[in-house]
């Protein structure tokens, strides 16, 4: 997938260069550049911000510039251009998963106060991260392009893509240990040392189950139970 990212401040997005995005870039399996929109600027000061019409705190991301480097970018991507900014929808899973089966996507990060509302013509979409306030467009963007490249196949390893598909989707995971086997008094449960796999499988789906409903009820009760799940779960309150 290739990604370019509109910003005034490219660096913002060295964290790419690194572990499994890192690895992936490597591979040539992603394909990730920050283009700086300030080299668009036509004034001798550089200047990309001003004042709003209308007067009020804060500055405006002027249109010129923004407009400018978008029409240079679409030459050589011809994906969706996506902008973050705080009216946007809010980010999810199913958006991730719809977007990573594009082979291209543009992304613009918004700074200041806000971007000159006639910049709007140029933007397919808007997302935002979520209801809290962000220092700008960049902060919200490493998260997202993050969470679509890591569903580019090739990405992940084999067995991290297969928990994807399965039924892990809406449950929250079960609990993880690895050795030693016993730590400051605390043993690793039994069934997970008993090497019984089919315990194993419904001990870690009763968690699962079990920790969602105490801790996100909200998706607890989106979740289709199954014939098994619910006598997991009646066995346990029993025991
Ligand atoms: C934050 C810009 C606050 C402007 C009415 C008029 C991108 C973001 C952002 C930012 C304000 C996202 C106001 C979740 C976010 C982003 C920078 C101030 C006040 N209201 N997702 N003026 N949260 N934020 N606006 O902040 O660019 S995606």
């Amino acid at each position: 997938m290739k990604i370019d990212i509109l910003t005034l401040f490219p660096e913002m997005f060295d964290v790419f260069n690194y572990s499994m995005i890192g690895k992936a870039m490597e591979k040539s399996l992603l394909n990730i550049s920050s283009h700086n929109i300030r080299d668009y600027t036509t004034n001798k000061h550089k200047k990309v911000d001003d004042y709003p019409y209308g007067g009020g705190a804060g500055m405006v991301m002027q249109t010129q510039p923004l407009v400018d480097c978008i029409k240079d970018i679409k030459l050589n991507n011809s994906g969706k251009v996506i902008f973050l900014g705080p009216r946007g929808k809010t980010f999810n899973q199913n958006m991730a998963k719809e977007l990573c089966k594009e082979k291209e996507l543009i992304f613009v990060c918004g700074h200041y106060e806000g971007i000159d509302e006639r910049t709007y013509d140029y933007i397919d979409m808007e997302i935002s991260l979520g209801d809290y306030v962000l220092t700008g467009g960049e902060m919200a963007c490493i998260p997202i392009v993050d969470s679509i490249c890591r569903l580019v196949p090739g990405v992940l390893s084999c067995v991290e893509s297969f928990t994807e598909e399965s039924f892990y989707d809406g449950v929250l995971e079960y609990p993880h240990y690895t050795r030693p086997e016993c730590f400051e008094g605390k043993s690793v449960p039994e069934v997970l040392i008993s090497g019984h796999h089919e315990n194993i499988r419904k001990w870690r789906r009763l968690k699962s189950l079990q920790i969602t409903k105490q801790k996100r009820p909200d998706l607890f009760e989106k979740l289709n139970l199954t014939k098994e799940d619910k006598k997991l779960l009646s066995k346990a309150n029993i025991e």
